[in-house]
């Protein structure tokens, strides 16, 4: 299979075809991407797997940041982000999405807290999408305590941001429960009650993106994991599932995608374990392939070309 980007510069009237390359980085694992398009680049900001080959848990103490101008050569920049840069947490760089206002660059990311049991979305900001980055509050902004609707002690994950076209801004989250609650314009504080949405075998890694007329909500399904969507025209709801958007990511258990527009073409970006001879649940590897949508504005199944 082979899924292939079509660029055309109208000054030059020239067409080039580059043929995607997955995984997209190949010296390191890399896992739980999010991406953003900022002046012409897209910025690529993944957790680092560096579990042993004989160790069957997730090891993750930084996140890392690639820059590319076309989806397909990818430049890695120095590590802009570590779990100890969180002084309150005790480790584990989890799921994390980054947002640019006003000029500032929001690192929201999963670690373990230091003190409070369990998992906790903190914030982080910088001037530049490739950091250095700073914890933005001291503290974290979502943590165990606020959400007790399961027992988990890893139900505050996978923090998803989006601004939305009136400029009020949101964060999606959770494992076992998908919550939300609107961010203040300083991105540093809730702006209101945290709310639960219901959706079908929601298992965790929201991903929340407009785009026309239509909200998106899509997610890791059952486990191991597929991904999932629902849409809605209202972010608040109601949302209705509109059914798989991505089969089970090859040799892993998670699945965590990120969705986004550049240069008119659609990707979806994930993660499998896929390089082998030791790639697997903790050991992933970032993927990028296209995504395509119908005329109704539903999306169509991935094809992957990591497999
Ligand atoms: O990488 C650690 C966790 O695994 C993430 O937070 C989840 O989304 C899953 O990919």
């Amino acid at each position: 299979k082979e899924n292939t980007i079509i660029q055309s510069n109208a000054s030059e009237t020239v067409e080039k075809s580059l043929k995607i390359n997955n995984p997209i980085v190949t010296d390191k694992y890399t896992a739980d991407a999010a991406a953003i398009v900022f002046n012409d680049k897209v910025y690529l900001y993944a957790g680092h797997d560096v579990a042993p080959n004989d160790f069957n848990f997730y090891k993750m103490e930084e996140w890392l940041v690639y820059s590319s101008s076309d989806m397909v050569h990818w430049e890695e920049h120095p590590v802009p982000l570590k779990t100890t840069d969180f002084k309150w947490a005790s480790g584990d760089a989890w799921a994390s999405q980054v947002i640019e206002r006003n000029g500032k660059f929001y690192w929201y990311v999963t670690v373990e807290h230091g003190s409070i049991r369990g998992k906790a979305i903190g914030v982080a900001v910088s001037t530049s999408p490739i950091g250095p980055f700073k914890d933005a509050l001291g503290k974290a902004l979502i943590t165990n305590d606020m959400t007790t609707q399961t027992e988990i002690g890893w139900d505050d994950i996978d923090p998803s941001v989006m601004i939305d076209d009136d400029g009020q801004a949101y964060l999606f989250w959770g494992n076992t429960v998908c919550h939300y609650a609107k961010l203040n314009e300083n991105m540093l504080e809730l702006d209101g009650p945290i709310e639960t949405i219901d959706l079908p075998n929601f298992t965790e890694a929201p991903w929340i993106h407009k785009k026309g007329d239509w909200y998106y909500l899509s997610y890791a399904y059952q486990f191991p994991e597929k991904i999932a969507y629902a849409m809605s025209k209202s972010i608040n709801g109601p949302w209705e599932f509109k059914g798989i958007l991505n089969e089970l990511a090859g040799n892993s258990n998670t699945n965590h995608q990120a969705i986004l527009e550049f240069k008119g073409v659609d990707y979806f970006i994930y993660h499998t374990g896929g390089i082998q001879p030791n790639g697997g649940s903790f050991r992933r590897s970032v993927c990028v392939d296209r995504l395509y949508y119908n005329a109704d504005g539903t999306m169509k199944r991935v094809i992957m070309t990591s497999e």
